[in-house]
């Protein structure tokens, strides 16, 4: 196979788990057009796809993902100046907002660094699960531009305001225990029990009601900024919606019976 021929992103499945690893690892897959248009199209597919329950955001290689690649064409300055709004906008974009409305949970396996764009990405995920030697860095100071991708949104959410300040002014690398300790991930895991926690855990999600962990992220997502009288309203709504579901009568239905749900809905 040429250089050129290696799929700059691999799909895997596993019963009703789809793993999409980002695979340039010399590059530390940072993401050039092609692989943001491959993860489109993936994350398109498997939200049609009723046989995917939990998609994974995985990696190959040392890193988990150097953000946007700096050599490519559109962003390289070599040539005069681009416009990087143009390149947010169509590219990052699409890909954010179909991270955040996929119709199943989603887990980022970040195994090494993650910057810039690619940490968001990954903090974009429902849940994140770091091997102890990853790390997340807000790039975009070095290079004199602003937080993107979603970043500004996504991390004063996790974080708060001074920490999120912190990490995007001084752009150090935060270590995955670090991480955890700031609430900007799920968990911190050791290097030899990683892939097998990444596995049991995308298994646990996608046995998990897929509609109501979705609503519940669009609720979660939207009460941040809503008041409370808006989030009772949209907390009912999702529960009447949920209530008239099947997988609602077959959780009950389970629970009655003492045994373990098989839940459907999408
Ligand atoms: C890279 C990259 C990279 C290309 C390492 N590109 N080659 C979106 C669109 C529009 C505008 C801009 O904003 C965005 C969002 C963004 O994501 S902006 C932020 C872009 N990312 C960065 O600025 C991170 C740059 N990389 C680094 O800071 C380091 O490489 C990290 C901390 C990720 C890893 O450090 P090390 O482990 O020490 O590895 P390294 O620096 O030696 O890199 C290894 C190779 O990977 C090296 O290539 P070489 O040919 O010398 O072996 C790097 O040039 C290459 N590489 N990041 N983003």
């Amino acid at each position: 196979m040429t250089a050129s021929a290696v799929p700059v992103l691999l799909s895997e499945r596993d019963g009703a788990v789809l793993t999409l690893r980002l695979n340039r690892p010399e590059a530390l897959n940072a993401l050039d057009a092609q692989t943001c248009g491959a993860l489109l199209l993936a994350l398109e597919a498997a939200a049609a796809d009723p046989q995917v329950r939990c998609v994974v955001l995985a990696a190959s290689g040392r890193a988990f993902c150097a953000g946007q690649d700096l050599r490519d064409r559109a962003v390289s300055p070599e040539g005069g100046p681009k416009d990087l709004g143009a390149v947010v906008s169509e590219r990052y974009r699409p890909l954010v907002l179909r991270l955040r409305s996929m119709p199943v949970p989603t887990l980022a396996a970040v195994g090494g660094v993650a910057a810039g764009a690619g940490a968001a990405l990954a903090l974009m995920c429902d849940v994140v699960l770091a091997r102890r030697q990853a790390s997340f860095l807000q790039a975009f100071a070095a290079i004199a531009l602003v937080p993107d991708s979603g970043s500004t949104w996504v991390l004063p959410r996790l974080v708060g305001r001074a920490r999120s300040l912190g990490m995007c002014l001084l752009g150090d690398k935060l270590s995955a225990a670090q991480a955890e300790q700031f609430g900007l991930i799920w968990k911190c895991v050791d290097d030899e029990g990683f892939d097998s926690e990444v596995a049991a855990l995308a298994r646990r999600l996608a046995a998990q009601p897929s509609r109501a962990l979705a609503r519940t992220r669009e609720l979660l997502d939207a009460g941040a900024t809503a008041s409370l009288e808006q989030a009772l309203d949209a907390e009912a709504a999702a529960q009447r919606e949920l209530g008239f579901a099947a997988d609602f009568a077959e959780g009950v239905t389970a629970f009655t019976q003492k045994r373990a749900p098989r839940f459907t809905d999408r």
